[in-house]
């Protein structure tokens, strides 16, 4: 059992439905940001672009995280999926991060128009992370390099932690395969603690992932002969994620299923980019997406947080 409290798994529940429906109004809503009204084809943005698919899981991994290292000032997160910008957006404006290097950027019933209106938009906000993003150093279109990076970060820090999210697709990439290796040539003395995390969710665009093939038993073993101590953790399992966070094997490696897509109205590769890409001219399809946005409850998540 981990040692977190009823509460503060409640938290970090909250915390995932708040940027899952930030995503989503993110990659649709130019207008009735928070469904005062009942939603129209004029609430959604002309040109729907950018990637749901890997959102859910990557707002588990940064709640589960954030919760577990709080404000430690040594810990640092690497994103790989940088297409999953829509919830690296929405964690880091939730944060007020976003407002230290863009002044719309509030945490206002204001800000949150622009965050969601300027995503994927001419002139505004990018589809991928890029280095205009806080923290980001790299375009985030191009997938690999993650666990390298997260070394490179770890170099003569011995003080850093630093967790790094990978896609099972971008561990396909030869640079982030090999990137496994990287732990064997560093001293676990003198440079910082590495965590990677998998997010196993099965898909890479179309198809399905190699690793999403392989047995539970050939992939541990595939992870093991890279070294690591291998941890499945159920992404729904906030938990078993926070236990998991505990342990403290010298080489641990995350393995995070999540279903792709979850929670919103279509699964697995049909979910990578835009599920319902006919919303603004289709009455059943914006009829669902108003269903979607509603699940989430966004009256009673944003109440608090734009007082
Ligand atoms: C080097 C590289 N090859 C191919 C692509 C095209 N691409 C964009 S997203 C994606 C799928 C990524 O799958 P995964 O890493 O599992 O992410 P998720 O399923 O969580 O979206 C691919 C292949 C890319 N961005 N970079």
């Amino acid at each position: 059992m981990s040692t977190v409290g009823i509460s503060e798994i409640e938290e970090i529940k909250k915390r995932i439905r708040i940027c899952d429906y930030l995503c989503v109004a993110e990659l649709f809503l130019q207008d009735n940001f928070l469904l005062e009204r009942k939603l129209s084809f004029d609430d959604v943005k002309p040109r729907l672009l950018g990637h749901w698919g890997t959102c859910h899981g990557i707002n588990v991994a940064y709640a589960n995280l954030k919760q577990y290292y709080n404000d430690d000032q040594n810990f640092s997160f690497v994103l790989g999926p940088g297409h999953g910008y829509p919830a690296l957006n929405a964690n880091l404006w939730l944060d007020h991060a976003l407002e230290k290097v863009d002044q719309k950027a509030t945490v206002t019933k204001t800000g949150l128009k622009y965050l969601c209106r300027e995503f994927s938009w001419p002139d505004g906000f990018p589809s991928h992370a890029s280095p205009i993003t806080p923290g980001v150093i790299t375009e985030g279109g191009e997938l690999g390099y993650a666990l390298a990076n997260a070394y490179g970060l770890s170099l003569g820090h011995s003080e850093k932690t630093i967790a790094v999210l990978v896609g099972d697709g971008e561990l396909e990439t030869a640079t982030a395969i090999d990137s496994l290796n990287l732990h064997r040539l560093l001293s676990a003395s003198k440079n910082g603690k590495v965590l990677p995390i998998l997010h196993l969710n099965g898909y890479k665009i179309s198809a399905p992932s190699i690793y999403a093939r392989k047995s539970e038993r050939e992939l541990n073993e595939l992870i093991r002969g890279f070294g690591f101590e291998p941890i499945e953790i159920n992404g729904d399992d906030t938990s078993e994620f926070q236990t998991a966070l505990e342990k403290s094997h010298e080489a641990l490696f995350y393995i995070m299923r999540t279903e792709k897509g979850e929670g919103g109205p279509t699964r697995y590769h049909e979910s990578h980019q835009i599920p319902l890409k006919n919303a603004k001219t289709d009455e059943s399809e914006l009829h669902i997406l108003e269903e979607w946005l509603e699940s989430y409850r966004p009256k009673e998540l944003f109440e608090e947080i734009l007082k």
